[in-house]
């Protein structure tokens, strides 16, 4: 089916920033998101340096212990709430969601437009706390009573900023369930849509089912705060285990809406750059869905040390390893995958390695503390710091980067400069691991995590660490740089498909046109990573 009239792409479609702003298509605000969501992760970068810099030496280096303390909880509370959470399924599910599937946009655009305006009012609100009030919160961002009831910092206005983040969390997951269900082209079946839809539909029950429990919890915290109602303060006749309860029945869920998506990032990535069909299709597709109901029966693992009776941290403990068999299941199909395919090194590509071997050391080191005995041991150390660093930004924040440089062409019709993209990442990797393995050490020694000071004997490895978080920093901002400089002075793309990808969004004109397509899409005829009947995608 030829063009008739060639149609203007959605970056000329509309000028001026109210077009953007107020904009309801879903490739607009997927890039609103973006632009704010990397904003707020710079900021939470730079309170993570400063962190690491007050831990370089025993001792005061840099700031106070309160603020410290202040630093590391806006430091969470920025890259979970702002960053994290909302990361691939608000910039690259909006984004390709819709044109994945074949469709022109999302069920609820507007609302789509609202969860962006209310993301903004709750990053506002969180990082208001450094001029209102007695500065941020310094509880960390757990925010656990009754220390968080009783501390003179502003906990009510953090703790409301997390709340209003939710709404948006929720607008995004029920925009997706419904354009999941709803608007798939003819012929988009379940068990054709490309794995990023499926890792997308089961975050999206998440978002959905879970978000409304933090949110009560956080306006008791309020409650408790302004009324003085004893709900968590034992005091005042509360319960703080209950809090312990209510916070990880949603956290725990959470830590899946920022993993799922990821895995779906990694098998949209492998199949592409080795030129094959994914390996165990419904194994991966299902798996996500186990995962997202398994995982709503795990939280009492992040409690061994609360005092809960025998019987229930063994019973936690055994279902905690029963996740890891999903999870599992998806690392061998990627590696499955990848064996005997034709590899094409590319940026993209190097990000989906890194993930899968950053995101093994971090749910292997999972297991570890989610083993009873062991979790004793390291429960609040330095090694539970290691731990979820390597699960959410080696493992999420490289999917989330690996994904930037994927579809880079595709949103901006320009291709970055991949030497300096590949050197970028090797900066980035090698600082990571420099800056988070010691973690594992250091906690195993016992370093207890939340003090800005620490015994001499944990010198050496903070060292390490530090210096690490230096050369992060420097493969950040290559990497940062070259995607921005590319953005303006990058060789222009045009080809619908730079790399021979096949899901539909390498059918669409570089960049898309407002409606996405310009003529049917066509579906591969055995699921979406048909490589040996790939449709012909005319330019
Ligand atoms: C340059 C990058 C980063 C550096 C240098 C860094 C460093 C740190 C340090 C030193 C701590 C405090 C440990 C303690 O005293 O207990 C911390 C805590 C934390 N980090 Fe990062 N981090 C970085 C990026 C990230 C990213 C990308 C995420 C999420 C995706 C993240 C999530 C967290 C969380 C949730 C905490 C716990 C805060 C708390 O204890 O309440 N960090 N980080
Ligand atoms: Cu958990």
């Amino acid at each position: 089916m030829a063009t008739a009239t060639a149609q203007v792409s959605y970056l000329e479609a509309k000028k001026g920033i109210l077009s953007w702003l107020f904009s309801v298509d879903h490739k607009r605000i997927g890039l609103l998101y973006l632009y704010s969501l990397i904003t707020f992760f710079l900021v939470g970068v730079t309170l993570g340096l400063l962190m690491r810099y007050e831990l370089l030496n025993p001792g005061k280096d840099l700031v106070e212990a309160k603020t410290y303390n202040q630093i590391f909880t806006l430091h969470g509370v920025i890259m979970i709430f702002l960053f994290i959470i909302p990361s691939i399924p608000a910039v690259f599910g909006n984004f390709f969601l819709p044109i994945m599937l074949g469709t022109d946009d999302v069920s609820f655009p507007r609302l789509n437009l609202l969860s962006w305006w209310v993301y903004i009012i709750g990053a506002v609100m969180a990082l208001s706390t450094l001029v209102f009030g007695d500065g941020p919160a310094d509880t960390g961002w757990t925010f656990y009573a009754p220390y968080s009831v009783k501390t003179g910092t502003n906990v009510s206005m953090s703790v409301l900023a997390a709340f209003i983040l939710g709404f948006s969390s929720i607008l995004t997951g029920l925009n997706f369930i419904v354009t999941i269900h709803r608007l798939r082209a003819p012929g988009m079946t379940f068990t054709k849509m490309p794995l990023f839809a499926w890792a997308l539909y089961a975050t999206s029950w998440i978002q959905l089912l879970a978000t409304p429990i933090i949110g009560i919890t956080l306006l008791m915290i309020v409650a408790e705060r302004t009324l003085g109602v004893g709900l968590f303060d034992p005091s005042i006749g509360g319960d703080p285990i209950l809090y312990q309860h209510l916070f990880w029945i949603y956290s725990h869920p959470a830590v899946y809406i920022m993993a799922l998506p990821a895995f779906g990032i990694i098998s949209e990535l492998l199949p592409t750059f080795s030129r094959r069909t994914i390996f165990g299709y419904k194994a991966i597709a299902y798996s996500s869905l186990a995962i997202a109901f398994v995982g709503y029966f795990i939280w009492g693992h992040h409690m061994f040390t609360s005092g809960m009776s025998g019987t229930a941290r063994f019973i936690f403990s055994m279902l905690t390893f029963l996740v890891a068999i999903p999870t599992a299941i998806k690392v061998f199909n990627w590696v499955a995958t990848l064996y005997k395919g034709s590899i094409h090194v590319e940026p993209p590509l190097l990000y989906a390695l890194a993930f899968i071997f950053q995101f093994m050391i971090g749910g292997f080191t999972g297991l570890i503390l989610g083993a009873l005995a062991t979790d004793i041991h390291l429960h609040d150390t330095y090694f539970v710091v290691g731990h979820f660093h390597y699960v959410m930004f080696g493992g999420t924040g490289f999917a989330f980067f690996g994904a930037l440089h994927y579809w880079y062409p595709k949103i901006w019709g320009r291709m970055y400069n991949k030497a300096v993209a590949n050197i970028a990442f090797v900066i980035f990797f090698i600082g990571f691991n420099t800056l988070y393995f010691p973690m594992f050490i250091s906690g195993l020694m016992g370093m207890p995590r939340r003090y800005y000071d620490y015994l001499p004997e944990f010198h050496v490895p903070n060292i390490v660490s530090t210096v690490g978080s230096w050369i992060l920093a420097i493969g950040l901002l290559i990497m940062l740089g070259n995607l921005i400089v590319a953005r303006f002075r990058g060789r222009k793309v045009t080809e619908r498909d730079p790399w021979g990808g096949i899901t539909l969004e390498w059918q669409t004109p570089t960049p898309p046109p407002v409606q996405n397509f310009d003529s049917l899409p066509e579906l591969p005829l055995n699921g979406p990573y048909d490589y040996e009947n790939k449709p012909q995608i005319k330019d």
